[in-house]
C-alpha cells in the first residue's frame, strides 16, 4: 500500500471507532493522536494490518461498570458509578491507576486505558494496560466518608483485580489513604495478604520508596533528557508548572534539586506565581497534611506570592512548562502564549493536558515536546518496580529505586527518540512513543494469535 492509502485505511478506521463509541470524546481524541502517527509503521509492517492489530487495539478487552451505594456522617445514601476497563494484557496484567472526580465518565477511563497501554509498553517492564475510577467527588469528604466510599468500591472490584490479573493504583483524587482503604478490604474480602494487587501503598505494608515522588520525578528527568539533546540543562531555567497534587509537588521537588526555579502552581479554582519560586514546604503542609487550597498558599506566603482566580497559568513567562493537573489543560491559544514568551520545552506531567491543537503549534515552533505517555510513565514504572518487591518479599532503598528510575527515564527517551528517527520524524516525540509503544503491544499480539 501507498502511504495514501495507509492514511486512508487509518481515516475510515477512525472514523468506524468513532461511530462505534459516540459521545467520547476524550477516547476520540487519545485514539486520533495515535493513529495519525502510525502510517511508517503499518506500511513497514504490513502483517499488522492483516492481523486487524488497529481494531482490537482500540477495544478493550474487558469494561467493567457497577454501583457504588455509601452513606454520608448524616446517614444520607449516595450512589456512584465505578468503572474499571482492562484494555489490553498482551505485555502482563493490566495495569493503571483509579481516578475518583465527579468528571468522570467511561469516555474519560477509556481514554485513559488506551494511553496506559503505550505507556505501560514504553516502560519495558512486562505490564498491560487499564484504568479505573469513578464519579465520586472526594473534595469536602470526610475520613471516614472516604474509608466508606472505597470500602464500597473495593466490595465490586475485588472479584475482577489480582496480582497476576489487574494491579489498580492512584491518580487523580486516589492517594496512598485510598490505597489504604482499598488495600484493607481487598484483604478482608479475600482473606489473603496479596500485596502486589495494588500499588501505591504506604511504606511499612508493602508499599515502594520513591512511589510518591517517581511521576514528577521521572518527568523532570525526561525533560532533561530532552534539553540535553539541544545542549542544554535545567540549571537556572524558569518553569511554569500546572496543578498541585502528587504529580505537580514531586515534578517541583526535582526540579529545585536540579537547580531550576518553578514559580507557579494551580487549581480548579486559579493559579498563583510566587516571583520567588514555589516554597515546597508550605505548598506541601498546605496541599498534603491540611488538604487545602493553593489560594491559601498565596495569603501564607507573603508579598512574593499572588492569586489569580480563573486564570491561565500557562500566561506566566517562563522557560519551560510542565502541564501536571488534567487533560485538555492546555490550548492553542495557551500555546501561543507560551511560545511568544520564549518556551523551550513542554513535557506532560499529566495526561493528554495538551490539546492536539496546541501539541501542533508546539512542534511547528520547534518547542521540544514531551507527551506524557512516555514523560510521565516514571509513576506506573515505580509500581512495577514496587509489585517486583511484593513477589520478592523485599524492599529496596531509595537510592535503588531513584537509580532504577534514572535508567528506565533515560532508556524511554532514547527509544522515543531513536524511533523517530527511524521513521524519519527527527525530533518528533510524539510519533516516537506511540511507533515504540505500539510495535511492542502489536508484537506481542501478534504472536499471541487473534484472542
Ligand atoms: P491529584 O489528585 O494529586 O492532583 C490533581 C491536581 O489537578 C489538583 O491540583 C487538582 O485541582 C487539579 N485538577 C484535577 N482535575 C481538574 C480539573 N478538571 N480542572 C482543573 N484542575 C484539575 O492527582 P495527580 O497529581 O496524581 O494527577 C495529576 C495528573 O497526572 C492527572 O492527569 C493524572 O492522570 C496524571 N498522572 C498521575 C500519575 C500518578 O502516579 N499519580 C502518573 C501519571 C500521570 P483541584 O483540587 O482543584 O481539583
Ligand atoms: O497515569 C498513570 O500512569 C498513573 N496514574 C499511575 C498508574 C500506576 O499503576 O502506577
Amino acid at each position: 500500500m501507498t502511504r495514501l492509502d495507509t492514511k486512508d485505511a487509518l481515516a475510515s478506521l477512525y472514523a468506524e471507532i468513532e461511530g462505534r463509541n459516540p459521545a467520547q470524546p476524550e477516547f476520540h481524541q487519545a485514539v486520533h493522536e495515535v493513529l495519525e502517527t502510525l502510517a511508517p509503521v503499518l506500511e513497514a509492517r504490513p502483517e499488522y494490518a492483516e492481523a486487524g492489530l488497529i481494531e482490537r487495539l482500540c477495544e478493550p478487552e474487558r469494561q467493567i461498570i457497577f454501583r457504588v451505594p455509601w452513606q454520608d456522617d448524616r446517614g444520607r445514601v449516595h450512589v456512584n458509578r465505578g468503572f474499571r476497563v482492562e484494555f489490553n494484557s498482551a505485555l502482563g496484567p493490566y495495569k493503571g491507576g483509579l481516578r475518583f472526580h465527579p468528571s468522570v465518565n467511561l469516555g474519560i477511563v477509556k481514554f485513559l486505558g488506551f494511553e496506559q497501554v503505550f505507556k505501560n509498553a514504553l516502560t519495558g517492564l512486562g505490564i498491560g494496560g487499564g484504568k479505573g475510577g469513578s464519579d465520586f467527588d472526594p473534595r469536602g469528604r470526610s475520613d471516614a466518608e472516604i474509608m466508606r466510599f472505597c470500602q464500597s468500591y473495593m466490595t465490586e472490584l475485588y472479584r475482577h483485580i489480582g496480582e497476576h490479573t489487574d494491579v489498580p493504583a492512584g491518580d487523580i483524587g486516589v492517594g496512598t489513604r485510598e490505597i489504604g482503604y482499598l488495600f484493607g478490604q481487598y484483604r478482608r474480602i479475600t482473606n489473603r495478604w496479596e500485596a502486589g494487587v495494588l500499588t501505591g501503598k504506604g511504606q511499612g505494608w508493602g508499599g515502594s520508596l520513591i512511589r510518591p515522588e517517581a511521576t514528577g520525578y521521572g518527568n523532570v528527568l525526561f525533560m532533561a533528557a530532552m534539553l540535553r539533546e539541544r545542549g542544554e540543562d535545567l540549571e537556572g531555567q524558569t518553569a511554569v508548572v500546572s496543578g498541585s497534587g502528587n504529580v505537580a509537588i514531586y515534578t517541583m521537588e526535582k526540579l529545585i534539586a536540579l537547580g531550576a526555579n518553578p514559580v507557579t502552581c494551580s487549581d480548579s479554582g486559579g493559579y498563583v506565581v510566587d516571583d520567588k519560586g514555589i516554597d515546597l514546604e508550605l505548598l506541601k503542609q498546605i496541599k498534603e497534611v491540611e488538604r487545602g487550597r493553593v489560594s491559601e498558599y498565596a495569603e501564607r506566603r507573603g508579598a512574593s506570592a499572588r492569586f489569580v482566580p480563573n486564570g491561565r497559568v500557562w500566561e506566566v513567562p517562563a522557560d519551560i512548562a510542565l502541564p501536571s493537573a488534567t487533560q485538555n489543560e492546555l490550548d492553542g491559544k495557551d500555546a501561543e502564549t507560551l511560545i511568544r514568551n520564549g518556551v523551550k520545552a513542554v513535557s506532560e506531567g499529566a495526561n493528554m493536558p495538551t490539546t492536539p491543537e496546541a501539541v501542533q503549534l508546539f512542534q511547528s515552533a520547534g518547542v521540544a515536546f514531551g507527551p506524557g505517555k512516555a514523560a510521565n510513565a516514571g509513576g506506573v514504572a515505580v509500581s512495577a518496580l514496587e509489585m517486583t518487591q511484593n513477589h520478592s518479599r523485599t524492599s529496596w532503598t531509595a537510592a535503588r529505586v531513584e537509580e532504577e528510575l534514572d535508567r528506565i527515564m533515560r532508556d524511554i527517551h532514547t527509544t522515543c527518540h531513536e524511533t523517530a528517527e527511524r521513521y524519519g520524524a527527527p525530533g518528533d516525540y510524539v510519533t516516537g512513543a506511540n511507533i515504540a509503544g505500539f510495535e511492542r503491544v502489536a508484537d506481542a499480539m501478534l504472536a499471541q494469535g487473534v484472542i
